[in-house]
C-alpha cells in the first residue's frame, strides 16, 4: 500500500491449522498447483477490486481503509473477497498510515489512551493439530506471572524451555519441534505432558504458580465427534460433563492460570457449566468459541460462558472488527489476549495491536523460530521505548491451585 507522500505499508495474512467453524475464510486457488493453497486469485482481487476503491479514499485514520473493505464484503466469514485479502489490506493500510506519521503503529492506534507492553503467553510443548495429533491437547504454555518486564518474562520463559528440552533429552524423548516451535510432544498421556511442564518450571528454578504458571489451549473443537470428545491418546470418548470433570481435575492438581477452548465451539452449555464451576479460579479464554466476533463475545458474556477473549485479526478479517471484539470484551469486564496463528508470518503487527489497544496479554507460540522471535523482539523494542513500568505484569491472574 503506497500513499501519495511515498509512505509504503505492508501486511501479510497468517493462517491457522485449527480453525473455528465461524471464522473468516481465506481465498485460495484450489486445484492441483501448490496443493490448492496458492493465492494468485486473492492477489488479483487486491489489484483489481480493492486497490481501485482504495485509491479514492483519504486515509485520515489508521483504520480508514476498513470502511472500503467492509463495503466490499461485510460478511463475518469474508466469503466475497476472502479473509486473507481483507486482513492483509487492513494491516497494510494501518502500517502505511503509521509510516506516514513517522510513528510506531501502536502509538497511532492508541492516540491518547493508555498503552501497555503485553504479558507473553509462550508455548513449551505443541500438540493437537500442530503436532500430527500426537497428543490431544494443542498448546501447553507458560506465563511468567512474577516477571516485572517483558525482558524478564522472556528470560524466565526461555529458562523453562531449555529445562524442558533437557528433561526430554534425558528421557530420550527429544524429537524436534511442533508447528509453533514448542517441543514435539512425545508423551503417552495428556496429563504426562502437563506433569512434564510442571517439572520443567521447577527444574528452571521457579515456583510453579507464583512465579511461572501453566496455560493450556485444549482446542476442544478439534476433539468433538458425534460421540462427545475423543481423547485419541487414551482411546476413549467422553461427554461434555466428563470433559469438564477431567479438566477440573487438572485445575485441582496443577497451577494453571489460563485455559482456552476447554469445550467445543458448539458446546455452549458445556462452556457455561465450565465457567460457572471454574471462572473464579482461572482465566477461561474463547478462541474457536468466539472467533474474534463482537456479537459472539457479547452473547457469551451475557450467557456466562468464558471470561476472556482471544483476538486474532484474521479470524475477523479487518482490524476494525478485531478491535470491536476486543472493546466489547473489555466492556464486559473480560480480559483480552491478542494472538498469532499456527501458520504465522514475519509480520509483527499483532504486537502493535496488543500494545496500542492495551490488550495486556499476547500469545505467539514458542520462543523459537523467526516468525515467533520477531514478535518477542518487537515487544522488547517497545519496552525499551516505553520503560518497564509499561509492562502488564501477570500478578493479578488467579492460579487454579498451588502445590504445597
Ligand atoms: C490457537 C492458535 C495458536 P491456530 O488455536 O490458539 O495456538 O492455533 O492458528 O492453528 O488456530
Ligand atoms: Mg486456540
Amino acid at each position: 500500500m503506497a500513499l501519495d507522500d511515498g509512505a509504503i505499508g505492508r501486511g501479510i495474512a497468517p493462517a491457522g491449522a485449527s480453525r473455528g467453524a465461524r471464522e473468516a475464510v481465506d481465498a485460495r486457488d484450489g486445484g492441483e498447483r501448490l496443493g490448492g493453497f496458492d493465492v494468485r486469485g486473492a492477489v488479483d482481487t487486491v489489484l483489481t477490486r480493492v486497490a481501485p476503491r482504495l485509491a479514492a479514499v483519504e486515509l485520515d485514520t489508521p483504520l480508514a481503509a476498513d470502511r472500503v473493505l467492509l463495503e466490499l464484503d461485510d460478511s463475518p466469514t469474508k466469503s466475497a473477497i476472502g479473509g486473507n485479502v481483507s486482513v492483509a489490506t487492513s494491516i497494510a493500510c494501518a502500517q502505511a498510515f503509521a509510516i506516514s506519521a513517522g510513528l510506531p503503529l501502536w502509538r497511532v492506534l492508541s492516540g491518547d489512551a493508555p498503552v501497555s507492553v503485553p504479558l507473553p503467553e509462550v508455548q513449551i510443548f505443541g500438540g493437537g493439530a500442530h503436532a500430527g495429533r500426537r497428543i490431544d491437547i494443542q498448546d501447553l504454555m507458560v506465563i511468567a506471572r512474577s516477571a516485572q518486564s517483558v525482558e524478564q518474562a522472556l528470560e524466565m520463559t526461555a529458562e523453562v524451555y531449555l529445562a524442558a528440552g533437557r528433561l526430554m533429552a534425558e528421557r530420550g524423548a527429544l524429537a524436534g519441534v511442533a508447528d509453533e516451535g514448542g517441543f514435539w510432544p512425545a508423551f503417552s498421556t495428556n496429563e504426562e505432558a502437563i506433569e512434564m511442564l510442571l517439572r520443567a518450571i521447577e527444574a528452571a528454578g521457579y515456583v510453579p504458580g507464583d512465579e511461572v504458571a501453566i496455560s493450556l489451549d485444549i482446542a476442544a473443537s478439534e476433539l468433538r465427534t458425534d460421540h462427545g470428545y475423543r481423547l485419541a491418546l487414551e482411546s476413549r470418548s467422553i461427554d461434555s460433563a466428563a470433559m469438564c470433570a477431567l479438566l477440573g481435575g487438572w485445575l485441582d492438581r496443577y497451577p494453571i492460570c489460563s485455559i482456552e477452548d476447554p469445550l467445543a465451539e458448539d458446546d455452549i452449555e458445556g462452556m457455561r457449566r465450565f465457567t460457572r464451576a471454574f471462572g473464579k479460579r482461572v482465566q477461561i479464554v474463547g478462541d474457536d468459541f468466539l472467533v474474534t466476533n463482537a456479537a459472539f463475545v457479547e452473547a457469551a458474556a451475557l450467557q456466562g460462558a468464558c471470561n476472556a477473549v482471544l483476538v486474532k485479526p484474521n479470524q475477523a478479517g479487518t482490524l476494525s472488527e478485531a478491535l470491536d471484539a476486543l472493546t466489547t470484551a473489555r466492556r464486559m469486564r473480560w480480559s483480552t489476549i491478542v494472538s498469532a496463528r499456527s501458520g504465522e508470518t514475519e509480520d509483527t503487527t499483532i504486537c502493535d495491536l496488543a500494545i496500542g489497544w492495551n490488550a495486556r496479554q499476547l500469545k505467539v507460540g514458542s520462543i523459537t523460530r523467526g516468525e515467533r522471535t520477531a514478535k518477542w523482539n518487537a515487544l522488547i523494542r517497545a519496552e525499551q521505548a516505553l520503560g518497564a513500568a509499561a509492562f502488564a505484569d501477570g500478578g493479578w491472574l488467579p492460579v487454579s491451585t498451588r502445590r504445597g
